[in-house]
């Protein structure tokens, strides 16, 4: 099983610098978009394009084409209002101008979100709780941000939060040595608030910049799980009020509607400040984005496309959208 884990992850980078896959991360973003783009926009474009008459039909066309690709009620309701005021207003000409015009909105809509998550040096450690179900990609998520933030040249701990499994937290030690950064972890089934609050600890004693705090996304219940993250909070809190300084979600986009009631949850329950969406790459119910982005309000501030050490970024409204639009 430990096997089947590492020979997996040290595939990963291999992968990743494979000149078959496109080299830039906007390449990629498109093409690890083609399956939404395909349900989402692709559609729309045959519908407006080369369109002259604009009408109530299409119109209705375009509503059912976003509701389908999960861009969610309240979002899709937005868009065609705008789309029908402008229309009435006589703002918009021909299907081209529809489609543009739909394309900003769109743009406009995920704008907000984009807050990329800074570390202040003056804060040390920062801790980022990171949480989510299990299997939305956690510790990949923790693997890869630490690379992001050591390209950034901060210095990084891990904490091997979750303690529900033993390969959940020899997973983590992989990314651990990955990157040539400490792991502080102790045995399966230990107290998860525990491993944490020593690993702060830690931390604090080396100086370390940033600590990312992994959790189980599984307990015997639901509310089990809130609880103990609830109680993961309060205790690092005991030691530094300030502390965590990020709760980032981690979401799966290939859950859809689900991912959304996910961070619903999470967020009522704990308080999330950040969200991190991943498996974008192959999926085509990435539309998720802009239902999250409007019934959240909150940051996302990265996007997964893969599993390899390099594909995750931050999160850019207007590169998203492109990617989406983009033939
Ligand atoms: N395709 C793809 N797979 C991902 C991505 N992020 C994570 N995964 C995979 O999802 C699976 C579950 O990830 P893991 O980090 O173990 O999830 P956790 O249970 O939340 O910690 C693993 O096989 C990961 O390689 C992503 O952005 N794209
Ligand atoms: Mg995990």
């Amino acid at each position: 099983m430990f096997d089947f884990l590492k020979r997996k992850n040290q595939a990963a980078p291999e992968a990743t610098n494979s000149q078959e896959k496109p080299s830039g991360f906007f390449s990629r973003l498109k093409q690890g978009l083609s399956k939404t783009r395909a349900k989402l926009t692709r559609g729309m474009a045959n519908l407006f394009l080369g369109k002259k008459e604009l009408d109530a039909n299409l119109i209705e066309q375009i509503e059912m084409q976003l509701l389908t690709a999960d861009v969610g009620v309240e979002t899709t309701e937005q868009l065609i209002r705008s789309l029908t005021q402008k229309l009435a207003r006589k703002e918009l000409h021909d299907g081209e101008a529809a489609f543009q015009c739909l394309r900003e909105e769109m743009k406009n809509i995920l704008q907000p979100c984009e807050v990329p998550l800074i570390i202040p040096d003056e804060t040390k450690p920062y801790v980022i709780l990171v949480v989510g179900i299990n299997g939305s990609g956690k510790t990949t998520t923790i693997g890869k941000l630490a690379n992001y933030f050591k390209q950034d040249k901060k210095t990084v701990m891990l904490a091997a939060g979750d303690t529900f499994r033993a390969a959940a937290i020899e997973q983590l030690q992989i990314w651990g040595e990955r990157n040539q950064i400490p792991v502080i972890a102790q045995q399966p089934g230990a107290d998860t608030a525990a491993v944490i609050y020593d690993a702060l600890e830690a931390a604090k004693a080396r100086g370390i910049q940033l600590l990312i705090a992994d959790t189980a996304g599984r307990l015997h219940t639901q509310s089990n799980l809130m609880a103990e993250l609830q109680k993961v909070k309060r205790v690092m809190a005991k030691l530094d009020p300030t502390t965590p300084h990020e709760t980032l979600i981690v979401l799966d986009a290939t859950l859809g509607q689900n991912a959304l009631n996910q961070v619903k949850q999470f967020h009522q329950a704990i308080g999330v400040t950040g969200i991190v969406l991943t498996k974008l790459d192959g999926t085509a119910k990435g539309g998720i984005i802009f239902a999250i982005a409007k019934a959240m309000q909150l940051p996302i501030r990265f996007i997964g496309i893969g599993e390899g050490i390099d594909d995750l970024r931050p999160f850019e409204a207007g590169e998203f959208v492109d990617a989406l639009f983009e033939e």
